[in-house]
């Protein structure tokens, strides 16, 4: 493991603390008798240290990271901003857009935050069975999907090297070498059952792990999606006739599938239904942008006012928020999840049972969330934006 990334992880801090609570605890036994108020400090500094260490969360941010300024983007940057969250990388996915341009919107939002510490990892450039060309013949049978993603009309692949300028400024600083999927089978490993995975798109990446190593799952912490749609209250042209259809699982259905049997500890899934409740409105950002941290400077850049269309919708950073925050989350369906694989009209489609009604296949349960407390959403995120970024450089 390199030197920083064991920094990063807070070996040398838990040593530190050992050092720190051994040394101390023999002063301490060797003046109990004289001083026994003195003696207990030693050991309340080594309760607190403790905390603050159990505080810290690990957390890798598998994201399809379109940008700039959007969702995708905002979603990278509350873990960015957050004091308590180690983001041990950014794992890089096709979806929204493609995964090289991707990749340079995430190291640049890194370079302009200052946490070019965090390194961005290549994952999957296409899903596991669907093609563009397969999807272009279905939407002639069975009807247009309302967004595309990197599949949409005049969007190429281009190689890292070959990037079109981008509107925050093309970065200076390299994706890792090391591909997405062993750099998170490596990191479950060396730190088990203390990382959590957050998957805010197409799961491709995250079914590679699973498929390549089956402990990847059970070493997690647990998962954290953005995907998936119920029954949403909308008039949205994605959804209104679509009811079942969300982008992410739409996009890599068969990764969907094999993610969410996997034997994970939890399963959160933040959909379409609660994300559509949430606005980017005018309250956050005046709230963000009455600050001048490098947060707020840049999505005072390239977060385009008034916010409109379906850029105003909190998708990804209320997956990420309610993480941080449980209590943002007002109430939940626990129902076994699962993605249509079928290749026909509802291929992509999201699938939930009850106790009663649950095909006889192993299935898991998943938290699904339903509600969010907006005021506090809203809190969290003026807050977070709003601060210096921790640790940058
Ligand atoms: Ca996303």
């Amino acid at each position: 493991m390199p030197a920083a990334l064991r920094s990063r992880s807070g070996s040398r801090f838990s040593q530190s603390v050992r050092n720190i609570c051994g040394f101390h605890r023999g002063a301490a036994y060797a003046f109990y008798d004289m001083k026994p108020v003195l003696s207990l400090i030693p050991i309340f500094i080594c309760i607190l240290l403790g905390t603050l260490q159990a505080q810290t969360r690990y957390v890798i941010a598998d994201q399809d990271s379109a940008g700039p300024g959007g969702s995708d983007m905002r979603a990278l940057m509350v873990f960015l901003q957050a004091p308590e969250v180690e983001l041990l990388g950014i794992t890089v996915v096709t979806g929204d857009g493609w995964r090289d341009e991707e990749m340079a919107h995430a190291l640049r939002l890194l370079e302009i935050l200052g946490r070019s510490d965090v390194r961005v990892y290549p994952g999957a450039t296409h899903p596991l069975w669907r093609t563009r060309e397969w999807t272009s013949l279905a939407s002639r049978m069975y009807g247009k999907a309302a967004w595309l993603g990197a599949w949409r009309e005049g969007s190429q692949d281009r190689s890292f090297d070959k990037l079109a300028p981008l509107k925050e400024g093309n970065p200076t600083t390299k994706p890792a070498e090391e591909d997405a999927t062993h750099f998170m089978i490596r990191m479950v490993h060396a730190h088990p059952h203390q990382v959590t995975i957050y998957g805010a798109g197409p799961l491709t990446n995250i079914a590679l792990a699973i498929e390549l190593d089956p402990q990847f799952a059970e070493l997690a912490q647990e998962l954290v999606i953005m995907g998936g749609s119920i029954a949403p209250h909308t008039q949205e042209k994605e959804w209104v006739n679509t009811p079942r259809h969300e982008f992410n699982f739409w996009f890599d259905p068969e990764a969907a599938s094999v993610v969410l049997r996997a034997p994970w500890h939890k399963i959160t899934q933040t959909t379409i239904d609660i994300s559509l409740q949430t606005r980017i409105d005018p309250e956050i950002l005046d709230g963000v942008l009455a600050s001048h941290s490098a947060a707020a400077e840049y999505l005072r850049k390239y977060v385009q006012r008034p916010v409109s269309g379906i850029g105003q919708f909190a998708w990804d950073e209320l997956a990420a928020v309610a993480w941080l925050h449980p209590d943002i989350i007002r109430s939940e369906r626990y129902v076994y999840v699962d993605v249509s694989t079928d290749h026909s009209s509802n291929y992509g489609d999201t699938l939930t049972w009850s106790d009663e009604d649950k095909p006889e296949i192993p299935l898991r349960k998943v938290h699904v969330q339903m509600d969010a407390d907006l005021p506090k959403l809203r809190e969290a995120l003026v807050r977070l934006f709003a601060a210096p970024t921790p640790r940058a450089r």
